[in-house]
């Protein structure tokens, strides 16, 4: 066995007396950790199975061996993530890259790890060999019915796996959309799209959410059929309450203001859940907090804030996902560290002086209010998130446990060295 968890006492007890020691200035620092704590151990963040192996880009492909072969060991890759930091406890699959052969014994194999089915996703931009029809020019807006009625048909058929496994929601990412001027009819595709997703909202169990997820740009390069969060929020407005908007990070134009867009989604009940990712250029799926760590504190500023607001369970209201790629990372080493981000972001919100924020926006009091959010962002939280680990039987320090244990030599000599992971 590659990890247990005398493994992980032993290497806890190695850190210990350090972590304690960073452990008690921090609660110097911040006032209430233990509300804290007790919320980062309860806050998990899904995995998509296709980020588990190496992603690449149209340039080229540089696989680092070891990678999941199938369902079963994606699902093994997430265990032993989750295993490592107790905040990865669900992998969100992608259809049909991940169709199970065996129903029962993945969901047997997902529960030995601790792990649920978080949305499941479908997929219409590329085509399938058995497909009669191809997306070149889009799915749910394709000016033939007939391939809108497959695509439709594709994401029923998503949903009745999903609800096999456990699932209860559904993200849609359409990279539909046209590359050049007059190729499309902007009306005609957007009514086309409405029709197709109200088909697809309709074929949904009474307790599932449907994510619209928006896109500015990529694969198609003049329009997307859904490119912004005004574009989603028009569709899943029509589409009913359980119908809500993904934002994806890396999916908007530069500069965006995307924890506005997130206050405001909010506010109209709209956000469904998010894709966690970073990216300087374009939908560059890098490491989490990886470039812009601050963008991804304020955006948990207004989560906290508006989800305190509404009264909504941090952990549970909303979907948390990550959407990465990695070309030059051990993919799991890379998803340690998009948790880790992820988490310490969350922790940060968490400990913002809220009362003390109010005031300062209320007196117009901008320097204040700008001292209460940097201080947060500025403060060390990561003692409070290794403790959150510790309490739930998680490593103090995984990415140090994950080389410790040579886990990607482990799954190289179980996997062979030449594996492409299914999926992207
Ligand atoms: C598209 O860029 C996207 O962000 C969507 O979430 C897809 O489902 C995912 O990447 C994988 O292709
Ligand atoms: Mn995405
Ligand atoms: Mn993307």
């Amino acid at each position: 066995m590659i990890l247990d968890s005398n493994k992980i006492a032993a290497h806890n007890d190695g850190l210990y007396t350090a972590h304690k020691n960073k452990l008690v200035f921090t609660a110097s620092e911040i006032a209430e950790t233990e509300a804290i704590i007790k919320k980062l151990v309860d806050f998990q963040i899904a995995i998509p199975s296709w980020a588990l192996g190496t992603g690449g880009t149209r340039f080229g492909r540089f696989p680092g061996g070891g990678e999941p072969r199938s369902l079963e060991e994606k699902i093994e890759d997430v265990g032993l993530l989750h295993a490592l930091n107790n905040a990865s406890g669900a992998i969100s699959l992608h259809i049909p890259w991940d169709i199970p052969s065996d129903r029962n014994a993945i969901k047997a194999l997902a529960a030995q790890h601790g792990l649920k089915f978080d949305a499941v996703n479908s997929n219409t931009f590329q085509d399938q060999a058995d497909s009669q029809y191809s997306y070149k020019f889009g799915s749910l807006q394709n000016v033939n019915k007939s391939i809108r009625k497959q695509a439709v048909q594709h994401n029923i058929d998503v949903i009745q796996q999903g609800v096999e496994l456990g699932s209860d929601s559904l993200t849609v990412w359409l990279a539909d959309g046209s590359c050049f001027p007059g190729q499309l009819n902007f009306r005609k595709a957007y009514e086309n799209t409405l029709e197709s997703l109200q088909e697809i909202y309709e074929a949904m169990p009474s307790n599932w959410k449907l994510f619209l997820e928006y896109k500015c740009a990529e694969p198609n390069f003049y329009s997307t059929t859904v490119a912004d969060w005004g574009q989603s929020y028009s569709y899943v407005k029509k589409l009913g309450d359980r119908a809500k908007t993904l934002v994806d990070l890396g999916h908007h134009l530069p500069n965006a203001n995307i924890e506005q867009i997130v206050s405001i989604l909010l506010m109209e009940d709209k956000l469904g859940g998010f894709h966690f990712n970073d990216s300087k250029y374009g939908d560059d799926d890098l490491t989490a907090g990886a470039l812009k760590p601050y963008q991804l504190f304020l955006i948990f500023n207004e989560l906290v804030e508006g989800m305190d607001a509404r009264g909504m369970n941090h952990a549970t209201d909303l979907g948390w996902m990550i959407d990465a790629s990695h070309n030059v990372k051990d993919p799991m080493e890379d998803l340690l560290q998009s948790v880790e981000a992820i988490m310490i972001a969350y922790a940060q919100a968490l400990s913002v002086d809220r009362k003390a924020l109010e005031i300062a926006q209320n007196e117009n009091d901008v320097v204040k209010a700008q001292e209460i959010l940097q201080n947060a962002f500025r403060t060390d939280v990561r003692a409070l998130v290794a403790e959150a680990r510790l309490r739930a039987g998680a490593a103090l320090n995984p990415v140090a446990l994950y080389r410790q244990l040579g886990v990607r030599d482990a799954l190289i000599g179980a996997r062979g060295l030449k594996t492409v992971a299914t999926g992207l």
